[in-house]
């Protein structure tokens, strides 16, 4: 039995509020507070298009009236960016100059009356548009991009998401580049026009605030379906890529339709239109785009073929596809009232696609993948100067917070609301939900509500998860109690994070279940709900001594403090009913003796617990009927990963510390991992089924260890015989990574087999700056000058600079400053043509402060020199002042 001390931490760290955000006059945030509804409202909206790569001519006719609450002659004020106004009438008139103004930003109508039409036309320059926000070009065809603030990068405009509209559209092009055109809605009418130039027109039924509003013309092929809903309508479902891409998109076809049968099953939800459409993208500055009826994908979330693609590609492709399809509810039909309110849809879908791709796949895999993702990319923003809280409260750019606390812990929270309520009362919240704010902007409050009122329960305290950032930390001190129980103490405490000093306790969820010492039974399972800063509670023995297994399922994004014995921890690893909690006792074994190795952390006999620890390996693996979750059970943490529980990030002392870690378990599991290898190496016909997926993932992480153990040759044979993707990228990247001899060889292999297309040239991209040892700048440096490489598109930049900085500790992480040096040079390039890009990358040094001295000195210099840096975007600018603001 464990009797550690209830210990306090240390009290909150300072940090300088004033520091938070680099303000100067004429850059004021936008404030939460200050949400006003809007003075005017537009109910209709009438858009033609005359589309042209290098000019496009927008003319926009807008029904507008005074709001309710707004006084008589009250200024309109649009907004509207890099616009060339050609002509402005109010009710068919010309307005004179005195009626309006403008400036770079905005342009106001002085006195206008109660309801007029207003005709706006502009001029822009959609290959000129390099921010990929707004109206662009992309390999030869023309797309838009509207959220959050896109729209006004065509029209002048109320761009804001509680300005609900009708749209009509007609879009008119040169008909040999462009033979398609879409919009959003249903296509309404079509034609042929003078000088080789034709027409389609567009309406959708659905009220929509302006970040919804899409248009995609090009020379595109659609793979055709339908499906059947619910209530008996049949809907035309149609994926549009480039011709020679056909053959690759039928996995995203049946993606979709399992989405739509799922949602149906699951939430109540039906399709409303009579046509979805998937349009496939390669420059693109995100995943994907829920545009009502009209999605717009990154390629590399649409395209696959057993081929090119990997398992974990195919799990990607069905899992945004199914995100975007569920926006359709979760954002379109009850959409944001303002900014701030952004987790409203997106922690509330990712939580969807979360459940969906449970359903589809291993439930408890799925939890694992969920949950270190939220580790390795929510907690440490948590933890760091760039730490904001669900709901925000400020911004200087609402770019900058698409971020993994607002999508991964948005969805915690929901899950954390389901788990309190119970599936029935959550499914009845989500109901009155729906039934209460279709058609409307909502908030977030609207939602904890309406789990409030249709669950019974109190949601007071819980709503501080939405308005305050921070992971709590959970201290448990254990105690027998005379009798023979268990009684634990609870202390939770959140550290301070930018702009908020103080953090009261939460209301938090800990599932728990109590198991046997000696027998591995199960005794007690049930959920405790923390609300004290410190509360005790008390477990009965049943006979023998009892371990109480907490945060099953990790029902709360928190962090537990915790001393078990090894003995203690082998056990939960082994035992545990929750598949969950039995791969997060596993994997902080893998941490933990790799920190140790790494003189990083104390750890009482290593060299026993590898030994123990490599005994309940194999047992897991000899008990195991899911292989996925065996593949993970085999995998160390990432040296990303295993420095965030570093005190001073020493990354050489971290790499040798892994790798020995990873050689001696190879080494005691050679035997089991060799038979493992053999069993799954037969080759059936591909399928990216979860059940063959989760045997090749087995077998390559079988493969990886193997390669750690000496066996080179295993993983060169198989990048040359194997017959699908995931089996050929996992032997090449083993070998990249693995500073293996044969490592050229492969990478060569590979490269020369795939280099006509750009989409697995990308990993090979990632492989190479991901190089051991000093080399990954090296290789970044060459890459910028690639054959393949195209600057323009952002998942070439992400495959080589984000994959180098974020990915390859070592080498990114020079003693030497140059790695930091050559990043800040790129992201001031970047800068100037696409701002998200560029603030985006910068996130990645999130973490500077975390460094050991020299490192953190360099780290500091370079984002002083980033912060410096004249005419940088807004973007890039706000990151650059918060990265250096706070001191965590
Ligand atoms: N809603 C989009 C993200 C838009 C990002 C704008 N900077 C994709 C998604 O989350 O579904
Ligand atoms: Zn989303």
């Amino acid at each position: 039995m464990e009797t550690g001390k209830c210990r306090r931490r240390g009290a909150a760290p300072e940090f300088n509020e004033e520091c938070f955000e680099p303000m100067t006059e004429s850059r004021k945030p936008t404030k939460r507070a200050d949400y006003r509804p809007p003075d005017y409202l537009i109910d209709a909206v009438d858009l033609d298009f005359r589309l042209d790569p290098e000019r496009t001519v927008v003319k926009s006719s807008l029904s507008v009236r005074r709001a309710p609450q707004t006084a008589a002659g009250a200024p309109l004020t649009l907004n509207g960016e890099d616009l060339e106004l050609l002509s402005l009438r109010l009710d068919g008139a010309v307005l004179p100059p005195g009626r309006y103004s403008t400036d770079d930003k905005t342009l106001t109508l002085s006195n206008p009356p109660a309801a007029f039409t207003l005709a706006v036309e502009t001029a822009i320059s959609p290959a000129a548009n390099t921010a990929l926000s707004g109206l662009y070009v992309s390999s030869g065809m023309l797309c838009t991009q509207c959220e959050a603030e896109g729209f006004r990068r065509m029209t002048y405009f109320l761009d804001r998401p509680d300005v609900l509209a009708r749209y009509s559209v007609r879009l008119e092009a040169d008909r040999a580049k462009f033979p398609v055109l879409l919009s959003n809605g249903n296509r309404v009418g079509e034609g042929a026009l003078e000088g080789a130039r034709h027409y389609t027109r567009w309406s959708d039924p659905f009220p929509k605030p302006s970040y919804l509003f899409a248009l995609v013309a090009g020379d595109l092929t659609p793979l055709e379906d339908a499906f059947t809903t619910m209530s008996g309508r049949k809907v035309q479902l149609r994926v549009f890529v480039q011709p020679q891409n056909r053959e690759k998109c039928g996995y995203t076809l049946g993606a979709l339709k399992r989405a739509m049968r799922w949602d149906e099953e699951t939430f109540g939800r039906e399709y409303d239109l009579d046509l979805f459409m998937i349009v496939a993208v390669d420059h693109f500055n995100f995943g994907a785009m829920e545009n009502k009826g009209l999605n717009i994908f990154n390629s590399a979330y649409v395209l696959a073929s057993p081929q090119t693609a990997t398992d974990g590609d195919y799990e990607a492709i069905e899992g945004i596809v199914a995100h975007e399809y569920f926006h359709n509810w979760s954002g379109n039909r009850v959409t944001c009232r303002d900014w701030f309110q952004l987790c409203l849809k997106e922690g509330f879908t990712v939580f969807r696609d979360q459940e969906f791709s449970s359903d589809m796949r291993s439930r408890p895999v799925q939890r694992i993948r969920q949950v270190r993702k939220l580790w390795s990319q929510q907690f440490p923003e948590d933890a760091g100067p760039l730490a904001h809280p669900p709901r925000p409260d400020q911004y200087m750019t609402i770019d900058n917070f698409y971020t993994p606390t607002v999508y991964e812990k948005g969805a915690e929270i929901v899950r954390m609301m389901k788990t309190i309520l119970g599936p029935e009362k959550f499914r009845a919240g989500c109901d009155l939900y729906f039934a209460r704010h279709d058609g409307e902007a909502a908030t977030v409050e609207d939602l904890v509500k309406a789990m409030e009122d249709a669950g019974g329960k109190d949601l007071a305290q819980f709503r501080r998860w939405y308005s305050d950032a921070g992971t709590p930390l959970i201290s448990v001190c254990e105690e027998r109690t005379p009798d023979g129980g268990v009684k634990l103490t609870l202390r939770q405490e959140t550290r301070a994070t930018p702009g908020q000093a103080d953090k009261p306790p939460r209301h938090i969820p800990i599932a728990y279940s109590v198991i046997g010492a000696t027998s591995g039974a199960i005794r007690d399972r049930g959920l405790i709900e923390l609300r004290r800063e410190s509360e005790t509670f008390e477990f009965a023995a049943p006979g023998e001594r009892m371990i109480v297994s907490l945060l099953s399922g990790f029902s709360a994004p928190v962090t537990l403090d915790r001393e078990l014995s090894i003995d203690d921890r082998l056990l939960l690893a082994a035992a545990d009913e929750d598949l969950f909690n039995r791969w997060a006792q596993t994997e902080s074994l893998w941490r933990d003796l790799s920190l140790a190795f790494a003189d990083a952390k104390p750890f009482v006999q290593p060299e026993a617990g590898l030994a123990k620890f490599a005994d309940t390996l194999k047992s897991s693996l000899a008990r195991s009927n899911d292989a996925a979750l065996s593949a993970e059970l085999l995998r160390c943490p990432s040296e990303a990963d295993l420095a965030r529980h570093m005190e001073s990030i020493d990354p050489e002392a971290l790499a040798s510390g892994r790798r020995t870690v990873r050689r001696r378990l190879a080494l005691a599991l050679k035997t089991d991992l060799k038979a493992i290898y053999r069993r799954l190496a037969v080759d059936a016909p591909y399928e990216p089924t979860a059940q063959q997926a989760g045997e090749r993932a087995l077998k390559n992480a079988s493969l990886s260890l193997l390669v750690e153990a000496g066996e080179h040759q295993l993983a060169l044979d198989q990048a040359i015989n194997a017959s699908n993707m995931t089996d050929e990228a996992a032997a090449t990247s083993i070998l990249a990574l693995s500073g293996s001899a044969l490592k050229d060889d492969a990478l060569e292999r590979f490269y020369g087999r795939w280099k006509s297309d750009p989409l697995v040239v990308n990993k090979w991209f990632a492989w190479r700056v991901m190089a051991p040892g000093d080399q990954g700048l090296a290789e970044a440096r060459g890459l910028l000058r690639h054959e393949a490489y195209d600057a323009s598109n952002p998942n070439n930049v992400r495959a080589v600079l984000a994959a180098f900085a974020r990915e390859n500790l070592e080498g990114f992480n020079r003693e030497d400053g140059a790695g930091y040096e050559f990043y800040v040079e790129q992201i001031l390039q970047i800068d100037r043509r696409n701002p998200q890009l560029a603030a985006r990358l910068t996130t990645v040094l999130e973490n500077w402060r975390k460094f050991e001295p020299i490192r953190r000195k360099r780290l500091h210099e370079a984002l002083e020199r980033l912060a410096k840096e004249r005419g940088i975007s807004n973007n890039l600018s706000e990151i650059a002042g918060r990265l250096l603001g706070f001191d965590a």
